[in-house]
């Protein structure tokens, strides 16, 4: 399988608001280091480096203040004389005023903010359009040759919603991916999201839309993050009504009913009869990570790249969570040599 990788992703580490203390964020550089020195080690295939993309493709994902708030967030926070990582400190929560976008940069960021987990430093933007381009890149190797490709993208992507960021991400790398495949000649896209966390972002961007199904297997929001998004009843609007499936499971799933729910999402894909697939994967549903709550092993993982492959749709995969360092490369790697296995077949 192909892989496609930055090195931009080493100019973005910075810190998060996490139990009541600013802490080096868990999302770390070392994160994708370790899943490309994975890619290498087993000889996955050939690995490339991203292309260029203009903004326009971003934006066909995001809205366009949200994308200059983004190239332009750290300058105007340097220009209040700070040097440290600029995070957001209030929101604009239920009856207060959506209507106005601020002009100083700490109620911008806020406006562009669902939470303190992605700060923005001196060189961040570069390293997100790079992780961007990277998807992109990765769909395009899709759609000319109708092999899988592997986008192993730093920073995550699937929190950020079509005008804010959240959770370590910033523009939504899968949600760009599937806009481009469309873009492409797709007629319709599915994409599946089997990090930890609820997609939001993804679900966001797509919610009104039925070019573009979305389904997410998660951890029940009612005790994880991101709490506000990812119940059942959440199936999309108007004429994207039930093109959203979300699968909310218990602190502690295994496989076997990490299973069962897959098998559903996978049954709804082919019904959906897609061009393609984006597979948002993110390796936190294993049983040792450090901020997540399922109990899936490192075999699982072969498992889950298999039944993925079952479905038998051109599919990238893009890198989200998995945060912890020493075993996500083996977790991500396994989830692509279980989907090429069963390709073979
Ligand atoms: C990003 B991705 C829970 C803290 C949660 C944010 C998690 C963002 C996850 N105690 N902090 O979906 O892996
Ligand atoms: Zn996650």
């Amino acid at each position: 399988m192909l892989t496609v990788f930055s090195t931009k992703h080493r100019l973005h580490h910075g810190c998060e608001l996490k139990d009541g203390a600013i802490s080096p964020s868990f999302e770390n550089p070392q994160r994708a280091e370790t899943v490309l020195a994975r890619v290498c080690s087993t000889g996955l295939g050939e690995v490339i480096g991203e292309r260029e993309f203009d903004r326009g493709c971003y934006v066909a994902a995001h809205s366009e203040r949200y994308v200059s708030f983004l190239e332009s967030a750290w300058a105007q926070w340097a220009a209040t004389g700070k040097t440290h990582d600029a995070l957001p400190l209030v929101w604009p929560v239920r009856d207060l005023a959506i209507d106005q976008e601020p002009g100083h940069i700490d109620g911008k960021l806020g406006f562009y903010a669902m939470d303190a987990g992605a700060p923005i430093t001196a060189h961040t933007w570069e390293a997100v359009r790079g992780s961007a381009n990277v998807a992109l890149t990765a769909m395009d190797a899709i759609s000319d040759r109708g092999h899988p490709a592997f986008a192993l993208c730093r920073p995550p992507g699937h929190h950020a919603a079509r005008e804010y960021m959240g959770g370590y991400c910033y523009l939504n790398n899968a949600a760009i991916a599937a806009e481009h495949g469309l873009r492409r000649g797709a007629k319709r896209v599915a994409v599946l999201d089997v990090d930890f966390h609820h997609g939001n972002g993804t679900q966001n961007i797509f919610y009104d839309r039925d070019e573009v199904f979305f389904a997410s297997l998660h951890g029940d929001p009612h005790v994880s993050y991101p709490y506000f998004s990812g119940y059942a009843n959440e199936q999309g609007t108007g004429k994207g009504m039930g093109y959203t499936a979300n699968y909310p499971l218990p602190a502690g799933t295994s496989w076997g009913p990490y299973r069962d729910a897959l098998q559903d999402a996978l049954d709804r894909i082919e019904a959906f009869r897609p061009d393609c697939l984006v597979v948002s994967l993110g390796v936190d549903t294993f049983e040792a990570d450090p901020i997540s709550h399922f109990r899936l092993t490192s075999e699982d993982f072969l498992r889950l790249g298999e039944r993925i492959a079952s479905v038998e749709l051109p599919t990238l995969f893009v890198m989200e969570g998995g945060y912890m360092v020493d075993e996500i490369g083996i977790n991500a790697v396994n989830t692509l040599q279980g989907f090429e296995q069963r390709g073979r077949h």
